[in-house]
C-alpha cells in the first residue's frame, strides 16, 4: 500500500530509508533523533559531523549502521511560530525534499515521523495532514510505499466534532445489530438473495471421467454474472478515470492492481475492495454491490464498517480523511 499510518517506534522499521526530525547542526538531540541515534550507534554521529548542518526544509542522506534499515535521511522541520511564519512551505520541502533523496537511492520503502510535532511545538492535527496530502501528492508522481509512524495516540487528525459524530453512528448502529439479531439475520438473507452465486457451493469441475452435469447447471454456470474484476475495470471505465488514476485514488499499489486486473476471479481483500469503491465514489447500493462481488458485506457488528458507511452515507470519498478516521478508532486501514 503506497501510503500507510503505522504506530511503531521508527527505529524498528525494517524499510530501505528512515526519515529523522532532526536540527539544523545534524548532531543529535531528544525526541525521535535521540532515538535514531541511540539505535543507529555512535558511526551515525561520526557521518553527520561530515555533512556541514542543513537548513530547515533542506533533508541529507546517511547510512543506517546498527538500525534495520539502509539510509537515515535526515530533515530539519520548522519551528511552530504561530502558522505565519512559513511553517506550512517548510514542513511541506521536509517532505518533499526526503522522498526525492529516497527516490534518487532507488529506495522502495520509507519511514517518516511526524516531523516538527514534537519540541519544534507545529499542532499535530495539522502536521499530519501536511503529511499526508504531500506524500499523497508525491506518491501521484511515484511508485513507493510510505509509511508515517505515529508514535503518539494523540495524534488525532480529525476534529473532536467528527469523532463525536462517528462515535454515535458507530453506537446507533451498533446497538441495532446486538439487540436484533434478527435484523442481522434478514439482511444476511437478503444479501443471500441478492448475490446467490457468491454463496453457492463452488462447482466441481467436469472431467472427462466425472459424472454427467446436469446441462441446465452448466448453462447456469456460464451464465455467471461479471466478477469482482470485471465490474471493478467496467466502472473504472464509466467513471472516465484512467486505471492509474483510480488506483492511486484508492492507496492501491499498481502491482495490486495488475493482479486484480489480469485475474479474472481475483479475491480481493474487503479493504482494497472498499478502497475502490471511495475511489470511485459510489454510492452505498453500488458499493454493497461491489463487495458483493468479492463475497462481503457491510456489517453493522463491525466498527470498520460501520466508519466507511458513515463516509459514503455523507458523501465524503476522501480516502485520506477516511483512514485517518480508522486510525483514530483503531481500525485498520483501507487500500492493498
Ligand atoms: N518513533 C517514531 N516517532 C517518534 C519517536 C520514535 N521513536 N520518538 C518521538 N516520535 P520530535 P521535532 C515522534 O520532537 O518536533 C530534536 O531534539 C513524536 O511523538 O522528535 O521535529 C531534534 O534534534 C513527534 O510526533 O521532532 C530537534 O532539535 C514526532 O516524532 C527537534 O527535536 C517529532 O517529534 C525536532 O523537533
Amino acid at each position: 500500500m503506497p501510503l500507510q499510518m503505522v504506530r511503531n517506534d521508527i527505529t524498528r522499521m525494517q524499510v530501505d530509508a528512515i526519515v529523522n526530525a532532526a536540527n539544523p547542526t545534524l548532531l543529535g538531540g531528544g525526541g525521535v533523533d535521540g532515538a535514531i541515534h541511540r539505535a543507529a550507534g555512535p558511526g551515525l554521529l561520526a557521518e553527520c559531523r561530515t555533512l556541514g548542518g542543513c537548513r530547515t526544509g533542506e533533508a541529507k542522506l546517511t547510512g543506517g549502521y546498527n538500525l534495520p534499515c539502509r539510509y537515515v535521511i535526515h530533515t530539519v522541520g520548522p519551528i511552530w511560530r504561530g502558522g505565519q511564519q512559513g511553517e506550512r512551505a517548510a514542513l511541506t520541502a521536509c517532505y518533499r525534499n526526503s522522498l526525492q533523496l529516497a527516490v534518487e537511492q532507488d529506495c522502495e520503502t520509507v519511514a517518516f515521523p511526524l516531523i516538527s510535532a514534537g519540541v519544534y511545538g507545529y499542532p499535530k492535527a495539522e502536521a499530519l495532514q501536511v503529511a499526508v496530502e504531500t506524500i499523497e501528492e508525491f506518491l501521484q508522481q511515484q511508485e513507493l510505499t510510505v509509511y508515517l509512524v505515529l508514535f503518539d495516540r494523540t495524534v488525532y487528525t480529525i476534529s473532536e466534532q467528527l469523532h463525536r459524530e462517528i462515535a454515535a453512528f458507530i453506537d446507533d448502529r451498533y446497538v441495532e445489530a446486538h439487540t436484533d439479531s434478527r435484523a442481522e439475520q434478514s439482511r444476511r438473507i437478503a444479501i443471500q438473495q441478492s448475490c446467490p452465486e457468491v454463496f453457492a457451493a463452488p462447482m466441481p469441475a467436469a472431467a472427462p471421467s466425472a459424472p454427467a452435469v446436469d446441462p441446465d447447471l452448466l448453462q447456469a454456470v456460464r451464465q455467471m454474472d461479471e466478477s469482482f474484476s470485471q465490474m471493478l475495470l467496467r466502472k473504472i471505465d464509466e467513471s472516465g478515470m484512467t486505471d492509474a488514476q483510480c488506483y492511486k485514488r484508492a492507496n492501491i499499489s499498481r502491482k495490486l492492481f495488475s493482479k486484480i486486473r489480469s485475474d479474472l476471479h481475483y479475491r480481493p481483500s474487503k479493504p482494497t475492495v472498499l478502497a475502490f469503491a471511495i475511489a470511485l465514489r459510489l454510492p452505498m447500493d453500488q458499493t454493497r454491490e461491489l463487495l458483493c462481488k468479492a463475497g462481503f458485506a457491510l456489517s453493522h457488528s463491525s466498527k470498520f464498517d460501520i466508519i466507511v458507511e458513515y463516509f459514503i452515507s455523507h458523501g465524503n470519498y476522501d480516502i485520506c480523511q477516511v483512514n485517518e478516521a480508522l486510525f483514530a478508532f483503531d481500525q485498520s486501514l483501507l487500500g492493498g
